[in-house]
């Protein structure tokens, strides 16, 4: 269990490779926002909750980091909400609070390789939010809408 971690902002546009070259549709948020927070903690992937101002609260796994495999220069924060929504919703504020880092940030051989890692992190993050200890957090006033 790592300490909680609470970061929140508006959803942006990322580099447009996650919805449509890896298929995991991942929200951004403007890693610019967070830097202290961002140079504090180890690149890798992280999970928790993530609070939708007008759509509820969803599990969540996130990378923080480079992306090795795509050689990025800039670190950035890329939540992926385990659940399928039917429109996109940049611009509207999301709440996340991290509860649980699962591995370092690393390099694949090839998409598909790098593609099955990120879904079996969904996976465990799936399962990891459900024990008491990860599932209380769901409920946390931070991650509820201001509205
Ligand atoms: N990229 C890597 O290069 N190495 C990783 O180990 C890695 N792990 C990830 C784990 C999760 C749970 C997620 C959501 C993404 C991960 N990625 C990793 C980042 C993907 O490469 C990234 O989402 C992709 O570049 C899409 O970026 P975009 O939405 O800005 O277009």
């Amino acid at each position: 269990p790592i300490e909680p971690l609470y970061i929140g902002g508006p959803v942006i546009k990322g580099f447009g490779r996650g919805s449509k070259v890896l298929g995991i549709p991942t929200a951004n948020l403007a890693a610019h926002d967070f830097s202290a927070i961002l140079s504090e903690h180890t690149s890798g992937v992280y999970f928790g909750w993530a609070g939708l101002s007008t759509r509820g609260v969803f599990k969540m796994v996130m990378s923080v980091g480079w992306n090795p495999y795509f050689d990025n220069t800039e670190k950035t924060i890329e939540p992926w909400l385990l659940h399928k929504f039917d429109e996109d919703f940049y611009g509207e504020e999301l709440r996340l609070l991290v509860v649980g880092y699962i591995r370092p940030e690393a390099n694949f051989p090839s998409l598909e390789s790098l593609i099955a890692r990120i879904h079996e992190d969904g996976k465990i993050a799936e399962k990891a939010l459900d024990l008491p200890i990860y599932a209380a957090y769901k409920n946390s006033p931070c991650l509820a809408s201001s509205l």
